[in-house]
């Protein structure tokens, strides 16, 4: 299980993960098969209306349905989203284009090594959760100054539960569900899902230094790393490529917050706004105190990706965050997205962490700095915190470093967050019992 074999660097190219159509895979063995349409539109329902009646009104299948909340989410031919074959066109929302919307915010893959080689992996398992003996950092030593900087040791000593009992659901690729690492801090198999494949095993599938393969088991152990007893609940939406549906990231957030997620990390983003997606946040921060973290993207663009877009203000700005990159000096990350609607960064360069096949690999993007911000509000939440939850994601953003002294950052200037960089320290000192 624990791999020793001699280290096999393995120096990968930079890739930008684009997002991109692409057809529907044909689920093999599996219980359902997954649903990707061309195109989907969010209808209300009255109350009283079952699945049966809102899919014989439409004649179309409703691939999401809540009566209680009122709401149904129909699959769409592109025939049907351009208006034909439509039983009942009078849609309150226009139709969305459903396939490859999102993709994972990861400009760039990594060193990758066979990962244990220093037999320090029993760290990582069950019955040693705790990542830092003797306050050293020196698990995965590469880490060390990014997590000095954001006062990674300080924060563990504030927050000695560690985020125990606290589930962050990683919406994402998947992950090696067999690494060592992750062993014991998953979420039990039967929460787990396969929205992408239409199955019940989010494992990972690709190839290393390709597309998105690694993604979300390099997002799950970063959180590990910052809430090392916190439990991760996989949920895959994003396929090899790394780009994935609007269906599967709003059914995923649903699925999340009914297994009793309290946070959940977005590491992926589009460019168009999704209501379904917005809708499927709005239920879980406003109707389900869940806290939801997205990444800003990484096209060094002035303007952030959806859904991290919208979580600076109004009522879906509590307890949501948007998170951007800067490097260990502080500077923005050249890939970084900015946006005076960015609320924080963390350190989102060369961040190691583990890799599919037992591997330890390192990823840039502000798909690493945002899981950092979960495994923060993890840690918070498992210790107790002494300020409503709805401010939580709001003190996180304030309590971070001011990035702007002296002129710092001027051409971003209030565009990496009010202040900056996210401190765990100056964060848990403020907001717990
Ligand atoms: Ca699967
Ligand atoms: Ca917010």
């Amino acid at each position: 299980m624990v791999k020793r074999s001699t280290a096999a660097v393995l120096i990968l190219s930079s890739l930008i993960l684009a997002s991109c159509s692409q057809q529907g895979p044909t689920a093999v063995g599996s219980q359902t098969t997954a649903a990707r349409p061309s195109h989907v539109v969010q209808v209300r329902v009255p109350a009283g209306t079952t699945r049966e009646q809102v899919e014989a009104t439409y004649g179309a299948p409703a691939l999401m349905f809540d009566a209680q909340e009122g709401y149904a989410v129909l699959g769409l031919s592109a025939a049907q989203a351009r208006g034909s074959g439509l039983r009942a066109q009078n849609l309150a929302e226009t139709p969305e284009s459903n396939l490859g919307a999102f993709s994972a915010s990861a400009i760039a893959t990594m060193q990758g090594r066979t990962m244990w080689i220093k037999g320090d992996f029993s760290l990582w398992t069950a019955e040693g959760r705790t990542m830092w003996i003797k306050g050293q950092y020196d698990l995965i030593p590469e880490n060390n100054l990014n997590f000095q900087i954001i006062r990674l040791e300080q924060a563990h000593t504030l927050a000695p539960k560690l985020g125990q009992g606290i589930k962050v659901a990683v919406i994402d690729t998947g992950v090696d569900v067999d690494h060592p690492a992750l062993a014991g801090s998953l979420a039990p198999a039967g929460e787990w899902r396969d929205f992408y494949a239409g199955d019940t095993n989010p494992d990972e599938e690709g190839v290393l230094g390709e597309g998105g393969y690694g993604h979300g088991t390099g997002v799950a152990g970063i959180v590990l790393q910052i809430a090392p007893k916190a439990t991760i609940l996989p949920l895959r939406v994003l396929g090899p490529d790394g780009s994935g549906d609007v269906l599967h990231v709003a059914q995923a957030i649903d699925w999340a917050v009914a297994r009793g997620a309290q946070v959940i990390n977005l590491s992926l983003g589009s460019e168009e706004r999704s209501a379904i997606v917005q809708d499927a946040i709005k239920r879980a921060t406003e109707k389900n105190n869940v806290l939801v973290v997205a990444s800003a993207g990484n096209e060094n663009r002035p303007a952030i990706s959806y859904p991290a877009h919208d979580m600076a203000s109004g009522g879906a700005g509590e307890r949501s965050l948007s998170v951007g990159s800067v490097n260990t000096a502080g500077l923005k990350s050249p890939f970084s997205n900015y946006s005076s609607n960015l609320e924080m960064v963390a350190l989102g360069e060369n961040v190691y962490t583990p890799g599919p096949d037992g591997m330890l690999v390192s990823w840039s993007g502000t798909s690493m700095a945002t899981p950092m911000a979960a495994g923060g509000l993890a840690l918070a939440l498992s210790q107790g915190i002494d300020v409503p939850l709805k401010d939580l994601t709001k003190k996180m953003a304030e309590k971070s470093y001011d990035l702007y002294n002296n002129g710092m950052n001027a051409p971003y200037k209030d565009k990496l967050g009010k202040k900056g960089l996210m401190n765990l320290e100056a964060f848990l000192k403020d907001v717990l019992k």
